[in-house]
């Protein structure tokens, strides 16, 4: 049966209903959707898959799993939420977020106008009404003028095809299909594949709980020091403090944090001595978190030999740490093995002590890669088993775009959204395009989502497109669609910026090259928040006329 069918055929009426907006997803991104075009007296409901609200929060539930932004940022700036929320730690964990999420709903009252387990499969652009007509799992199906899909850049996740994994005798997880319920590991052979941000968090917390833990590294993190605390209500309020003005000035920072590339402020690397140079990066180490990446030189990213000073400072800092030449030797390699901080850089609280701990080992996949999962363990290419009872898949996601593409999304022309995108993804201001009218990204493609604090993004490039919709209902436009041409300037533009950078020399899902068969090209708008939001000011004094509006 055919989509449209499926759609006309759902006759049920109390299963149809119209709306101004439907927006897809309960994370940060949607419940700012939600809450401001809810206030302008727009009709608006949230799908979300999940039970609940939290986005990657509540699917993300692995051991260890927290977010890398220190938790003041971490939060919407809206309706002053902040005053009266607190964390217990600096980088606040899973269970912590998902509280947060609660209490958001509590003072916005947003679970009234949200539609849980209720996952959208498909929609169509109907031209004859200007409407959305989206269907869902549940048989529920909305009529709505716009669609705003909120699904974030980590929704879909990603599992390489190993041969003979259905042949193993053990449990098999993917850290973002986590049981809600957590697992045992206790006394268990556990073996983890993938050592990105997730892959990091998993390895330090399950090292020191179970039996014995094989780590399968691909490409080494370099992780920095998360720099962990936890927080009483004194430090909480001390947190508070200009907080308000920090919030104001994510707008001004290239990933909306409140610090800023060191050069950014108008000043350079070139004037300083390789001693100041190295001095200043001390200072970047004791602050931890981001603030070795996001707050170091923006120069980094184009200056190779800059990149490696960076680099180099890095590994030096983390050998220290790791007693065994060789483990060391893997895990923060004397030549670096792609740029400084043009791949996802994480956070670490433990991460390499425990490559020290006897029952933890470290197979490098560059030297043997994995030949088959059998029914015992992992087969490398040298012929070894290794044993499991348990495997932890840490491979991440069909990253930015795997969220969207997973629906069957039919635009004006006929064409799904992953067909649309087959030669890659082309979307104007990461937020529209062509052939897909009434429908908007947030945090989304070719917006500056995964080179920005998510929070950050979902409210600033968030109330771009609320006031967007704003817009056309006081015009009483019924119908926006981007243009190929914007589409295309937009995606020279980011992809002639990239190509300035180093970030071609890594195999990153920035450049969409961790999933194979993706077309390769910068994903994210990397130009940072504020160039970004000049663009959209540049268009609304254009009185949006780069769009086509009918
Ligand atoms: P990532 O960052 O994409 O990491 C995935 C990891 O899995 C990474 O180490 C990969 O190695 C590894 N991987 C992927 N495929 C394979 C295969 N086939 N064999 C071996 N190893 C593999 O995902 P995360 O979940 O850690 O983080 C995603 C984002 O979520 C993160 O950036 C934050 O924004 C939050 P590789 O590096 O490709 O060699």
């Amino acid at each position: 049966m055919n989509a449209v069918m499926k759609e006309s055929q759902a006759t049920d009426a109390s299963q149809v209903e119209t709306l101004d907006v439907l927006v897809v997803g309960a994370g940060f991104s949607g419940l700012y959707q939600l809450d401001r075009l809810r206030d302008l007296g727009f009709s608006v409901k949230i799908y979300e898959a999940a039970p609940q609200l939290g986005g990657v929060w509540y699917w993300n539930c692995y051991p260890g799993a927290r977010c890398d932004t220190h938790g003041p940022m971490y939060q919407l700036g809206l309706k002053g939420l902040w005053q009266d929320w607190e964390f217990n730690e600096l980088f606040p964990g899973w269970d912590e977020i998902r509280k947060y999420f609660e209490y958001v709903d509590q003072k916005l009252d947003l679970s009234r106008d949200i539609r849980y387990s209720t996952r959208v499969e498909g929609a169509h652009f109907d031209e004859a009404s200007h409407r959305w007509i989206v269907r869902t799992d549940t048989g529920r199906v909305a009529h709505a003028r716009h669609l705003v899909l909120c699904t974030g850049i980590g929704s879909r996740p990603y599992q390489p095809d190993f041969p003979g994994l259905s042949d193993f005798k053990g449990q098999v997880y993917h850290t973002a299909r986590w049981p809600q319920g957590g697992v045992d590991f206790t006394g268990k052979r556990v073996g983890v594949i993938g050592t990105g941000a997730t892959g990091v968090q998993v390895i330090q917390e399950l090292g020191p709980v179970v039996d014995h833990l094989t780590v399968f590294q691909r490409t080494p993190n370099m992780a920095l020091p998360m720099r962990q605390r936890q927080l009483n209500h004194e430090e909480n309020e001390a947190l508070k403090v200009g907080l308000a003005e920090k919030y104001a000035k994510r707008a001004r920072t290239f990933g909306g944090y409140e610090y800023d590339f060191f050069d950014y402020a108008g000043e350079s690397a070139e004037g300083l001595s390789h001693a100041e140079i190295l001095a200043r990066y001390e200072d970047y180490w004791a602050e931890g978190g981001f603030v070795p990446w996001l707050g170091n030189f923006a120069q980094i990213w184009t200056d190779e030999k800059l990149n490696t000073v960076a680099y180099e400072f890095w590994r030096d800092k983390v050998r220290q740490r790791i007693k065994d030449p060789r483990t060391a030797e893997k895990l923060a390699p004397t030549v670096p093995p792609h740029p400084y901080g043009v791949k996802r850089l994480s956070l670490e609280q433990r991460y390499y002590e425990v490559y020290n701990e006897p029952n933890v080992a470290l197979v490098d996949l560059l030297e043997t890669p994995i030949e088959r999962i059998t029914a015992e363990g992992v087969q490398t290419r040298d012929g070894a088993v290794h044993p499991l009872d348990a495997l932890i898949l840490a491979t991440g996601f069909d990253m930015v775009t795997g969220g969207l593409t997973q629906m069957e999304i039919r635009g004006s022309n006929g064409h799904t959204l992953k067909e649309h995108w087959q030669g890659g993804v082309s979307a104007y201001l990461g937020s529209m395009t062509t052939g897909f009218p009434n429908m908007f990204f947030v945090y989304g493609p070719q917006a500056p989502a995964g080179l920005s604090n998510g929070p950050s993004s979902s409210e600033l490039h968030g109330e771009e497109i609320v006031q967007l919709i704003e817009f056309l209902h006081r015009q009483n436009r019924t119908r926006i669609e981007s243009t190929p041409q914007a589409d295309q300037a937009w995606r020279q533009r980011i992809d002639e910026y990239a190509a300035g950078t180093l970030f071609g020399k890594a195999e990153s899902w920035y450049m969409s090259a961790n999933v194979p068969g993706k077309a390769r090209q910068m994903i994210n708008y990397p130009r940072g928040i504020p160039d970004y939001l000049q663009q959209w000011r540049e268009v609304k004094a254009r009185g949006y006329g780069d769009f086509r509006l009918a």
